[in-house]
């Protein structure tokens, strides 16, 4: 489900354009809609109830459940699905995460503002002091990147809200933040409830400092339920980094994803430049017993806009419980299919 564009890649540091939400900030990014579940103020979607047999997304009205025609009826509803979803894999300084990230800033900037001209890939995330304070970063290590609308091949609207988990290392330190008390990454990125009041969605690099000139969309209050997670791993050569040490924290990532008992979709990033090693490493991690095979895998490239869409939409199609056929299509075969 390569999402054609001719105009999109590949992309550079030479983008002159200013993101979109510079141009006119009284112009929408998509028209406003009201979610069917989890956009409630109370943000209360989540990936079902096993126990008493609550599918995912299926909303919980306060004081009772749904009565069961409207929640067989869930997804025909005009109102579109909301789904929350974290971004994670391998983050920190530099002799963790080697020379350049694994691609999670990337993925998510060409999900949320997918035209070519908005597309930016210096996501950094080395910051000086007055970055961590200010809004966008809230003196937390995460990123929340805003909403958007997709449409399944189904034809089912969603509006995604995304999380960037990350960890900002300190420029004159080079260390991580240690401001504030976190536990390590591994444990804190698999949160499922998150909250930083007043919180500002993260548009690019050149917006930190002077957030008054970009638009301003805050990330919602109270409690954020995430519904599912996109764990990345980076299938190209990044030097000073190891697959070894690549290997182990996704591995640990997804066994703490596992223990929350939300839905993952293993996301591999940079297949443009993948080392056929490295995709067979990732086939035999999913494979593993403790995963049960029941792990898919989308391989993307950020930089070609092939299969980004396709993997949030995986991930909301088993948040869904979806009946048909997720099509999962291989990176080699969706780069064709984009020429
Ligand atoms: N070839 C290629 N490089 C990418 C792609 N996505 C990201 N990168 C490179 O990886 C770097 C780090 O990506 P970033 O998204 O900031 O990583 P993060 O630290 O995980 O958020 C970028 O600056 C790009 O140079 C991709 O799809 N293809
Ligand atoms: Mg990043």
């Amino acid at each position: 489900m390569a999402t054609r564009d001719s105009t999109s890649a590949p992309a550079t540091r030479e983008l002159t354009a200013l993101p979109s939400a510079v141009r006119d900030p009284s112009v929408p990014r998509w028209p406003p809609l009201a979610c069917q579940a989890g956009g409630d103020d109370d943000n209360d979607n989540d990936a079902g109830d096993a126990e008493n047999g609550r599918p995912p997304g299926a909303r919980v009205r306060r004081g009772g459940r749904l009565p069961r025609l409207e929640k067989q009826n869930v997804k025909k509803t005009d109102t579109p699905r909301c789904i929350n979803v974290a971004v994670v894999g391998l983050s920190g300084a530099e002799k963790e995460k080697g020379a350049v990230g694994i691609g999670k800033s990337c993925l998510c900037n060409r999900f949320m503002i997918s035209s070519s001209d908005d597309f930016e890939d210096d996501h950094n995330s080395l910051l000086s002091n007055s970055d961590f304070s200010g809004r966008v970063v809230n003196n937390d290590n995460f990123l929340y990147w805003g909403e958007v609308m997709k449409t399944s091949e189904e034809g089912t609207e969603y509006i995604f809200r995304v999380i960037e988990q990350t960890e900002f290392i300190d420029d004159s330190t080079f260390q991580p933040f240690n401001g504030v008390k976190m536990d390590p990454y591994i444990k804190r990125c698999v949160a499922t409830k998150i909250e930083s009041a007043e919180k500002l969605m993260y548009i690019c690099r050149s917006q930190l400092g002077v957030e008054e000139k970009f638009e301003q969309k805050v990330l919602p209050p109270g409690k954020f339920n995430i519904d599912g997670f996109l764990c990345v791993f980076d299938v190209s050569v990044v030097p000073g980094r190891s697959i070894e040490k690549q290997l182990e924290t996704v591995t640990n990532i997804l066994k703490n994803i596992k223990s929350t008992t939300k839905p993952v979709v293993l996301v591999t990033t940079k297949n443009d430049k993948l080392n056929e090693a490295y995709v067979q490493e990732v086939q035999k991690l999913v494979s593993r017993n403790e995963f049960k095979k029941a792990i898919p895998i989308v391989e993307t490239s950020a930089y070609m806009n092939v299969n980004v869409d396709a993997a949030f939409i995986a991930l909301a199609h088993i948040i869904d419980r979806f009946k048909g056929r997720t099509k999962i299509v291989p990176y080699l075969e969706s780069v064709k299919n984009y020429y």
